[in-house]
This record gives structure tokens, sequence and C-alpha cells, in this order.
């Protein structure tokens, strides 16, 4: 049989997604992106959190380029919208996903990076954008998620100039939200994927759903939307046993 393009192992309330094209680097080929929409469409039962990593010392070194020669304009514009159904689906799914993140996050696999929510570095992490040396343009939703993560022109220039950014600067730019040393990505995945899966899942929940979508919205939605946030999630049974737990000193247990 063949080795699956993804590999998904739940431990508990966490679930570890390995992509695993280590000899094309992890290049996100569709039946790859597939597999991914696939799982975070209809996570199995008991799943919290999901981690994302690759296989093979390489996170994603993006679109798998011999796939994308083939296509006409309309048919890009398809696939690029598959691409943002795909994303969307991991950032607004309702699982929490950690990136554990080394050597290639390029182009489709920095989109990819950027849909999860929680980034980790090893120090030999790469990010670039290089699709103006390949003649193309992103597709799968950089362009919001990048540019909102690093600003228009920050983003221009990177593009432009096909800069690549390591780790550490990464961390500075909101790239990632941690750095670790080599080897240590996924134990710390790990460890904050566990935190997570503590927190009342309504409340992770709606930090994913709302969050994203307030950033886009008028100061007055914005602040309206907040207010319907915290009334679903202050009145759940979650919100009770939280705060009788903090008053008595003990754990949260949480449903
Ligand atoms: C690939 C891909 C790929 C590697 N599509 N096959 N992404 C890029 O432009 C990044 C292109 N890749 C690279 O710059 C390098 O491969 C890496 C820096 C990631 C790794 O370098 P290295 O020296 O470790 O590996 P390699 O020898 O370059 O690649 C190993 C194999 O993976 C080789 O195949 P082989 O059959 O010759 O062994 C490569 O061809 C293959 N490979 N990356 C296809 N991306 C939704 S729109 C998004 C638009 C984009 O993502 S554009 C950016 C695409």
């Amino acid at each position: 049989m063949s080795e699956p393009l993804l590999i998904v192992e739940t431990d508990g309330p966490v679930a570890t997604l390995t992509m695993n094209r280590a000899d094309k680097r992890n290049a996100m080929s569709d039946a790859l992106l597939e597999e991914i929409e696939r799982f975070f469409r209809k996570p199995p039962a008991g799943v919290r959190v999901a981690i994302l990593h690759g296989k093979g010392g390489h996170y994603c070194a993006g679109l798998d380029l011999s796939e994308h020669v083939q296509r006409d304009a309309e048919h890009t514009m398809y696939h690029s919208r598959g691409w943002h159904a795909a994303l969307d689906r991991i950032q607004f799914g309702g699982l929490p996903v950690v990136s554990a993140m080394t050597g290639a996050v390029i182009g489709g696999g920095l989109e990819l990076a950027t849909a999860t929510h929680v980034r980790v570095a090893e120090p030999d992490v790469i990010f670039q954008l290089p699709e103006g040396r390949r003649g193309i343009f992103v597709g799968g939703g950089a362009t919001v998620r990048v540019g909102r993560i690093l600003g228009a022109d920050r983003m221009i220039e990177m593009m432009l100039t096909g800069r690549k950014y390591g780790a550490q600067e990464g961390l500075a730019l909101g790239l990632a939200h941690y750095v670790v040393d080599e080897g240590q990505a996924m134990v710390k995945a790990r460890e904050l994927a566990g935190r997570i899966a503590e927190n009342a899942q309504l409340s992770n929940y709606i930090m994913i759903q709302a969050i994203a979508r307030i950033e886009d919205m008028s100061k007055a939605d914005g602040l309206f939307a907040e207010s319907l946030c915290a009334a679903v999630t202050q009145t759940s049974p979650d919100a009770q046993e939280g705060l009788a737990a903090f008053l008595e000193k003990r754990a949260p247990r949480f449903r």
C-alpha cells in the first residue's frame, strides 16, 4: 500500500497531522490539500486541538509547482478558490490549530501556516513568498492573511524582493509566535496544544470564530459582536464552572 499523504494520529484531545511528502519538501498537491480539508471538515470525535507539521525537516514548500503548469485562467481561479475554502476550513473549522514549523514555510506553505492559530518555529525556518521569481502571484490567501500580519507595505516589499525571513525575524513580525531550539517544535506544540485543550471548548470556539472576523468590522460593529460573543460564553455552563473553580481555588472541570 502507498504511504498516506497525511498521517493523522490522535492522543486524547490532540490530533497530530503530519504532511508526508518529504521527498517534495511537503509541496502542496491538490490531493494533500484535499486530505487536510477532509480532516477539518469532520474532525474525529473528542479531538479539541490539532497540530500541523511536515515530515522530513520542512513544513511546506508551497504549491506543488509541477501541478500548476497545466491550468488555464478559469481553472486557476477555481483552484485558488479551492485553497481559500480549505484554508478557511482550517481557520474557522472550530478546532484551534498549532503549526510546528521547520525548514521551508514558503509560498502556499506560509499561506497554510497563517491559517493556523498558533505558530512555533525552529531556528532553520525560512519564510518566503517567491511567487515573483516564479512569474505567478499568491492565490492561497496570503494577501489577506499574511498582509494583515505584516501590513501591505511590508508584504509588497517581501514579494518584490523575494527576501527570506528567518525564525527570529518571523517572530518579530508575527509570522511565528514562538521560536524554539532545533528539534523542539513538536515538543512545544504539544505543550501548547495540551494547554489549549484544557480551556472551555466554547471559549476556544468563540475566539477562533470571532476575533479575526471582528478585525474586518467597523469599531461599532466589532464592539456589538463582542457583546454577543460575551453573552454566549458568559452564560454557558462552562462559565459557571470556570468562575466557581476560580473562587474555590481548584482546576476547572469543563464539559
Ligand atoms: C517541489 C517544490 C514545489 C520542492 N513544487 N516540487 N514554492 C516554491 O517556489 C519553493 C520551491 N522549492 C524550493 O525553493 C526548495 O525546494 C526548498 C528551499 C523548499 C528546499 O530545497 P532543497 O534543496 O532541500 O530541495 P530541492 O532539491 O530543491 O527539492 C527536492 C524535491 O522537491 C525536488 O524534486 P526532485 O523530483 O527533483 O527530487 C523539487 O523539485 C521538489 N520540490 N518544492 C513541486 N513547490 C496557492 S498559490 C501558492 C503559490 C506558491 O506556493 S508559489 C511558491 C512555490
